[in-house]
């Protein structure tokens, strides 16, 4: 390592390189976990809008007091829950904006599925 540093630093622009490289790798990697309870079909007020950066690795947690379907729009990741287990919902961050994370309710007659109201928005900021 110290050796590939000593030979970049021969070059301005070798190094600037390196320096970006460097800075990409940390910033880049952010793992953030949220703990979340559903409890009447609700997620506490303040859990219930989740802010991330572009490419951070985001691991939802999530408990619950009833079993159901949980449904991730525009990443369209869809999870069981049920009570007495976490079950984790993972992804990585890469399109921005606001994302709601609905309850599927019933399967309604013509084929498709009720949504109740969201539980938590996911906000994926550039
Ligand atoms: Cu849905």
């Amino acid at each position: 390592m110290a050796r590939i540093a000593v030979a970049c630093f021969r070059s301005a622009r070798a190094a600037w390189v390196l320096a970006l490289l460097l800075a990409g790798a940390t910033v880049d990697a952010a793992e953030v976990s949220f703990v979340l309870r559903i409890q009447n079909g609700r997620v506490p007020e303040n859990m219930r809008l989740i802010r991330v950066k572009q490419n951070d690795v985001v691991k939802l947690e999530w408990s619950t007091d009833r079993a159901m379907s949980l449904h991730l729009h525009g990443y369209d990741i869809e999870k069981a829950v049920a009570p007495g287990a976490v079950t984790e919902m993972t992804f990585t961050a890469r399109a921005t904006g606001r994302f709601t994370v609905e309850p599927h309710l019933a399967k309604q007659p013509g084929g498709g599925h009720a949504h109740g109201d969201a539980l938590v928005t996911i906000e994926v900021y550039p």
